[in-house]
């Protein structure tokens, strides 16, 4: 028996590509020569990442759904929803590269860098999120809660722009022989950074979708899942800005840029949290800055604050706390019946 990967991956190579472009054959030679451009572009984006948030969705159907129900076609809805997320999330990471000025991803040079592709790259994001949509209603268009995952990608979607914008509009302009303004950088509004640009669709997206895809639709249950899993989606966030600074490159594929880029991100969180005026000063000279010398005395801070022990603490708590979270789950028999409970208990656990 194929694993739960490769069954998801199956799926997408013999399922999934040829649909979305069906609909293009009898268009003329010019639309067929852009669409296996855009076919090169997915294969590109789409499928070489941990594919952590598709397979949440499959895996999460599979235990939700009782054996007898699991039949071919709920099975393909629930692959089907488990790419639309890496297409959502595709389509981010591409504009993310330009925006953060990256130049890796996943191990290869970001997409825009590519020979031939530099600005046409945001068209190919644009790409991306409609091929969403329209692998939904290919799908899911005579499933019943079809209205109810559109709005949901389409909300999650919205949110997620809406961080990416807070994100990017929070650091100030850096001005040669100025201090850096670190007023805007309150923990506060860094939770709700990570909230909005990563949580939703990493984390409450592509459990609510499984909860949808099998026709667990109560409110009440989305609401309390969707409290844990954004919880779950900060910590996740937390995690990737840690890696931005002392992940290894090889196993990360992604080398970081938050301290050139301005970033309010966890660590300088933390950092202006404990630092000594002595070492805001440095700090307020060299973030921000291009110059890996900049970059090298704002590490040398963070190095003697200890933030990886600071992580480490901050890791061990926030574990646990999620944990308890979820232990602690429970609703009325009117809402959702003990044996599902446990499902979705098991699902948050993944
Ligand atoms: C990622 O934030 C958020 C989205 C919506 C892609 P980030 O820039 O820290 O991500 P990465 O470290 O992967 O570039
Ligand atoms: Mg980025
Ligand atoms: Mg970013
Ligand atoms: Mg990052």
């Amino acid at each position: 028996m194929a694993s739960i990967l490769e069954q998801f991956d199956e799926f997408y190579v013999a399922k999934l590509k040829d649909r979305l472009f069906a609909t293009y054959v009898n268009q003329p030679q010019c639309i067929l020569d852009a669409n296996k451009r855009f076919e090169q572009m997915i294969d590109y984006n789409v499928p070489h990442g941990k594919k952590l948030r598709g397979l949440c969705v499959y895996e999460s159907v599979l235990l939700l759904l009782e054996a007898e129900k699991q039949n071919e076609e709920l099975m393909d809805q629930a692959k089907a929803i488990g790419w639309c997320i890496e297409f959502l999330q595709g389509s981010f990471l591409i504009a993310d590269d330009m925006m953060d000025n990256s130049k890796t991803r996943r191990g290869r040079p970001c997409w825009y860098l590519n020979e031939n592709v530099g600005s046409v790259a945001i068209n190919d994001s644009f790409f991306l999120i409609s091929n969403v949509f329209t692998i939904i209603t290919e799908y899911l268009g005579n499933h019943s809660n079809y209205s109810k995952l559109f709005e949901l990608f389409n909300e999650t979607f919205t949110n997620t722009v809406i961080g990416q914008g807070l994100d990017l509009i929070t650091p100030p302009k850096v001005v040669d022989g100025v201090p850096f303004n670190f007023e805007n950088y309150t923990e506060e509004r860094y939770f709700s950074i990570v909230k909005w640009k990563t949580a939703f669709y990493s984390f409450s997206l592509p459990v609510q979708a499984a909860l949808l895809v099998s026709s667990i639709d109560n409110y009440q249950v989305h609401q309390k899942c969707r409290e844990i899993l954004l919880e779950m989606g900060s910590f996740f966030q937390v995690q990737d800005d840690f890696l931005d600074c002392y992940g290894d490159p090889k196993v990360t594929g992604k080398v970081g840029t938050d301290i050139e880029e301005s970033k309010c991100g966890w660590m300088v969180i933390q950092a202006l949290k404990k630092c000594n005026p002595e070492q805001r000063s440095i700090l307020e000279k060299f973030y921000g800055r291009e110059e890996q010398e900049c970059v090298a005395k704002v590490k040398e801070v963070y190095k003697q604050l200890d933030l990886v022990s600071e992580y480490e603490r901050y890791e061990r708590v926030e574990y646990d706390r999620i944990i308890s979270m979820i232990d602690n789950l429970n609703f009325e028999s009117s809402v959702l019946e003990l044996d599902k409970t446990e499902k979705v208990k098991n699902v948050l656990r993944i």
